[in-house]
């Protein structure tokens, strides 16, 4: 048999930067998320043919450290064979949306099924956020939450019960110089600001969840913007420092900011790395996206929506 299991990438509004504990990959704080319509990854699974795992990453042969963990240590609880992997993104690698949150999402997903695990989706999100914590949020469709103590995530709310649009403007197709697990280990150990940072995102958490509830644009905007800043404010503040944004990224910040001026429903949010996420109301996703494609050295545009659960089929 051979389990196929899609999933999509998610952005968080309320940002996670930091661990508790790097043992179990337990976040510090929790986060809100949105998941992602029209990028996705298929990752198809089965017992391996050779006696070996084998991992093909986008038609290429892959050793994968991360993977290669995250084997073993689904192995020490359940039973499973030597395993063929094989993942696809259907999105630029270099897009900077997570290909890790969708990819363990789906492996985790396909690995339950083929393998009978017997795991629920909670269940599933658990085990995909000990691999990546942010994969946790993509078991889930439209709004997510991941808190403790259990640290499974959560749907808040259904991608049609408040179809928001995200606009991705690409300002950069090099590959990060810093992997977000190593940066955030850095921001933990060594920025002054990681303290004010564990205290206020339990805040913005609570704010941003009674926003979306409420389908508050605006209040979710200025929660979202406060947190992703407040998370390159730590981040600027990490020794060595951390910097992700290039100018085309902060020219596309002022580019909303005077949208917002004008009553136009959009807000911003920045991860791991230059690229611009734009998020907006159903209306003003054309205009958004015709102002990011004009901001100079934006390299692509992507027009995304709210997107559905990660699922998995078995095939005979
Ligand atoms: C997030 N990011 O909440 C934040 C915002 C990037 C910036 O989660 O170490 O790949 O594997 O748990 O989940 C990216 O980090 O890190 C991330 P690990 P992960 O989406």
């Amino acid at each position: 048999m051979t389990t196929r299991a899609v999933a999509h990438p998610n952005i968080a509004l309320v940002k996670y930067w930091g661990k508790s504990d790097t043992g179990s990959n337990t976040p510090a704080t929790p986060s809100l998320s949105i998941t992602l319509s029209g990028f996705s990854t298929a990752t198809r699974v089965r017992p391996s043919s050779t006696g070996r795992d084998q991992v093909t990453l986008n038609g290429s042969t892959a050793a994968d450290a991360k993977i290669d963990r995250f084997l073993q240590h689904l192995r020490n609880r359940f039973d499973l064979p030597p395993v063929e992997i094989d993942s696809e993104n259907n999105f630029p690698t270099a897009s900077g949306l997570a290909s890790s949150a969708s990819g363990f999402a789906a492996l985790t997903l396909a690995l339950n099924q083929e393998f009978g695990f017997g795991l629920d989706a909670a269940a599933c999100s658990g085990w995909a956020r000990q691999a990546s914590a942010s994969a946790a949020r993509s078991l889930f469709g439209g709004f997510a939450t991941l808190t403790g103590p259990g640290w499974e995530a959560a749907p808040l709310l259904a991608a049609e019960d408040w179809p928001l649009g995200v606009v991705v403007a690409v300002t950069s197709t090099a590959r990060k110089a810093v992997s977000s697990t190593v940066g955030m280990e850095a921001s933990r150990t060594t920025s002054p600001y990681f303290d004010a940072w564990t205290a206020q995102t339990p805040r913005d958490f609570t704010e941003a969840r009674e926003a979306v509830l409420t389908r508050d644009f605006e209040r979710l905007a200025t929660v979202a913007e406060r947190s992703c800043l407040q998370m390159h404010a730590l981040m600027l503040a990490t020794t060595p420092s951390l910097l992700y944004w290039n100018g085309a990224t902060v020219t596309g910040m002022h580019r909303l900011r005077e949208l917002q001026a004008e009553g136009v429903g959009v807000f911003f949010t920045i991860d791991a790395g230059p690229q611009l996420k734009a998020v907006c109301l159903p209306e003003a996703v054309d205009r958004v996206a015709e102002t990011l494609a004009g901001v100079p050295d934006v390299v692509a545009v992507h027009r995304l929506g709210l997107g559905e659960a990660a699922a998995a089929q078995t095939e005979p």
